[in-house]
């Protein structure tokens, strides 16, 4: 039911094609996961989100433990056909979710923390996480973690990726359906050592994918390389590796490049409501003057229905006056940007071409900020 095919290995770098089935469909990678973190991409709809080209969605235990609860969405049908979307899914743990929280309490065995609405105390720990995302039915689980602040010590961090390899055994533990896949998440903040250690820990409990956590939280590209670099060496070479909450364009190509084969960011999704549209030139911002008369579409070498359809001037005027459907075709655009730089790289890795790709390609996206 779940089985990863590791296609090919370009020449030129470490990038890798692969292939993972799972029981709403096939994935091909490197892929990136567009998030809807309440059961729905934001301004889309799933026929719109299909036409973009995403393969898989992401969506959130925490948030839809919360509202409207895993047991509505189990009497549903499940994620799936709760929100009309047949294609694959990965739920995240909720393990990154509450510890960004700002009133929680960390113990040994999970975290406590306030309802957002109701204020009623609410507990989630591994098992708990576990059993939401059984509830929820996604094709792609995630073990539950503790993502830490960067910077942190070694100390802390050491301490902390002990608590993660313990979860992680209770994840394995509690997981009840074979249809789903549970995928280990590395932490161990900016230290190779422990990034090593906790690689090695978790490839001993034999999981189906493996996750690096604990990136994107303010460590800067350079590091999240290094963070690359520490860890794939650690994972066994056959099984999907995902990059957590990652990220922008250039981040995306030096980790693929690095060996990682998922992605998932709110990045095309968030910066479409705020105006921000992602070209093979650089981003636009929509709201400024300069496109007030523009006719061009957003990126005349995008096949996506906004700019098959629409003009930079009419989406300024959306922005202007405050139209919902800026975001939508917005969102649209930029969903479709970054499946569309997946597709490119890979089809490059395909033709051993990686390292040649991601350099023309930034330099032309790096070119100008418009
Ligand atoms: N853990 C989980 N989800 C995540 C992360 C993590 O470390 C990140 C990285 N900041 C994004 N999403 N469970
Ligand atoms: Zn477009």
């Amino acid at each position: 039911m779940f089985h990863f095919e590791l296609l090919h290995t370009d020449r030129s770098s470490r990038a890798r094609r692969g292939r993972l089935t799972t029981p709403h469909g096939v994935i091909e990678t490197p892929i990136f996961m567009p998030v809807g973190t309440h059961g729905a991409l934001k301004a889309m709809t799933t026929a719109q989100v299909e036409e973009t080209g995403a393969q898989i969605i992401l969506s959130n235990t925490y948030h839809l433990h919360l509202r409207p609860g895993e047991g509505l969405v189990e009497k549903a049908g499940g994620l799936h056909r709760f929100m009309n979307w047949s294609r694959p899914i990965l739920t995240d743990s909720g393990g990154f979710q509450v510890f960004s929280l700002p009133k929680k309490k960390i113990t040994d065995q999970g975290v406590f923390f306030r309802h957002e609405v109701s204020g009623k105390e609410i507990f989630l720990g591994p098992q708990e996480a576990t059993r939401i995302q059984n509830a929820l039915g996604a094709d792609i689980i995630m073990a539950f973690d503790e993502c830490i602040p960067y910077p942190s010590t070694h100390a802390y961090a050491a301490q902390s990726i002990q608590k993660t390899l313990r979860w992680a055994e209770i994840c394995l533990k509690s997981h009840t359906r074979p249809d789903q896949a549970l995928f280990a998440i590395v932490q161990g903040s900016t230290y190779a050592d422990l990034r090593r250690d906790c690689a090695q820990a978790l490839v001993g409990m034999d999981f189906p994918g493996y996750a690096i956590g604990g990136v994107s939280v303010g460590e800067g590209l350079e590091l999240l390389k290094k963070v690359v670099e520490d860890t794939t060496p650690h994972l066994p070479e056959k099984k999907p590796r995902y990059l957590m909450g990652v990220g922008l364009p250039e981040d995306i190509l030096e980790s693929i490049e690095r060996g990682m084969d998922m992605f998932d960011c709110v990045i095309p999704t968030r910066y479409a409501r705020s105006a921000t549209l992602f070209t093979s030139h650089g981003r636009l911002r929509l709201t400024h003057r300069r496109y007030r008369r523009d006719f061009f579409p957003v990126d005349p070498a995008c096949e996506c229905y906004c700019c098959r359809n629409f003009t930079r001037a009419y989406l300024h005027h959306l922005y202007n006056a405050n139209e919902v459907l800026s975001a939508t075709l917005a969102a649209i655009h930029n969903v479709h940007f970054y499946m569309n730089l997946t597709a490119q790289a890979r089809a490059a890795i395909e033709k051993n071409d990686f390292a040649a790709f991601k350099r023309d390609f930034l330099a032309a996206y790096l070119s100008r900020e418009k």
